[in-house]
């Protein structure tokens, strides 16, 4: 079916037993490697990111430069409130900025359910390229955020530890911020169907502060929209759902039919498939952090996960994106301590 030399990723997201466990890392494409601060100094970020070109060295450089099993687009969730209509900034040193969020019932007509072939060519012009570059050589992953982190982002209008702007939204005006997160389901299922057309083999979806809801909130409003998504796409290509901090619903997130869950390091990986109650990939979970500490001890943490995962069903990753400080000949000890790691039934 596929033509890609490496497909160990696509392989266990199916949930085949394959000779080692992939690997790669969330961020892999960002601050920590030098050739990316270089055209960091030349390029605005959503100029790196609407330029198919930029977009495509960017993210074929941890491939080539830390030996990843995937490579994932780079670009950035914000492009879909972007394209729906709102004024996206990226402020040096601050984060995303975005001036005039969504706070009212007035301030909807300000945002649209956006053709997203118009509106997010550049990054289905990027795919294309980028899979004519890797030429096969890894699996290309796709990805959006999922309704709630979108949301978070659009009512509060920049990044926050709490997001308590946007969960004051949702619990005092329920009705809007449900018609909010079905326009951002609308728009993020057209746009990963149409990403995986232009040649996206997996896609992951990205819900970073789906652990600051309570489980009821968590259903409410974020899993049943993640539910329309993971069932609109599922069966066009693997699909992971990570939802940082959402450990209490892994039954539920299994239930949803993805390939794929991604755990953070506060969860044990027995827990984590006791939990999901189904056979699931399961990809994570090394503290990021972590990846601070000397290349022995780098090694020494990273074997005991992927003995805590057992080596089957399982995509080593770190359980958040890699910190910008992070050297890079730790972030290959990272990824060369994974490829070279047998489970032992293999060698028993
Ligand atoms: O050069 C720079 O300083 C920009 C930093 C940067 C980068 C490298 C941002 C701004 N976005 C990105 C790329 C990016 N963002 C990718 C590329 C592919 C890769 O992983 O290598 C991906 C997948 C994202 C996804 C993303 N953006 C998420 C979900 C994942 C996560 O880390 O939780 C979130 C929450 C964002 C918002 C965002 N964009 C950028 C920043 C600094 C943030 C976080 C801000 C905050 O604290 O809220």
């Amino acid at each position: 079916m596929s033509q890609l030399k490496n497909d160990l990723l696509l392989r266990t997201l199916r949930g085949e037993q394959t000779e080692r466990v992939p690997v790669w890392m969330m961020r892999q494409a960002g601050r920590y490697l030098p050739e990316y601060r270089v055209l960091r100094e030349k390029y605005g970020f959503f100029e790196r990111c609407q330029t198919p070109e930029l977009a495509c060295e960017i993210t074929l450089q941890p491939v080539d430069i830390v030996g990843v099993d995937a490579a994932i687009l780079f670009s950035d969730i914000l492009v879909v409130p972007q394209a729906m209509g709102l004024e996206v900034q990226l402020v040096e040193s601050k984060g995303p900025w975005l001036p005039a969020p969504i706070q009212q019932e007035s301030d909807m007509a300000r945002i649209q359910v956006p053709d997203v072939k118009d509106n997010l060519h550049y990054v289905f012009d990027a795919i294309r390229l980028i899979k004519q570059e890797l030429n096969g050589r890894v699996p290309l992953i796709g990805f959006a955020g999922a309704p709630w982190t979108l949301l978070c982002y659009m009512v509060q209008g920049k990044g926050s530890k709490t997001f308590d702007e946007a969960k004051a939204f949702c619990y005092t005006q329920p009705e809007l911020a449900h018609r909010l997160l079905q326009m951002i389901t609308d728009t993020t299922i057209a746009y990963l169907k149409e990403q995986i057309a232009a040649g996206a083999d997996t896609v992951q979806l990205f819900d970073s502060w789906g652990g600051l809801l309570s489980p009821a909130d968590f259903e409410t409003f974020s899993l049943q929209y993640m539910r329309q998504i993971v069932a609109a796409v599922k069966d066009l290509a693997p699909i992971i759902v990570f939802a940082k901090g959402a450990w209490f619903a892994m039954e539920e997130m299994a239930a949803t039919g993805a390939h794929g869950l991604g755990i953070d390091w506060c969860l044990e990986p027995a827990r984590a498939r006791a939990f999901a109650k189904k056979p699931v990939t399961l990809q994570g979970n090394f503290d990021p952090a972590r990846l601070m500490s000397p290349i022995p001890v780098i090694k020494k943490e990273v074997t005991r996960m992927l003995e805590a995962f057992g080596g089957t069903r399982h995509i080593a990753n770190l359980g958040h994106g890699i910190l910008p400080n992070i050297p890079v000949d730790h972030a290959r000890a990272f990824v060369d301590t994974v490829k070279a790691w047998t489970p032992h039934y293999q060698t028993a």
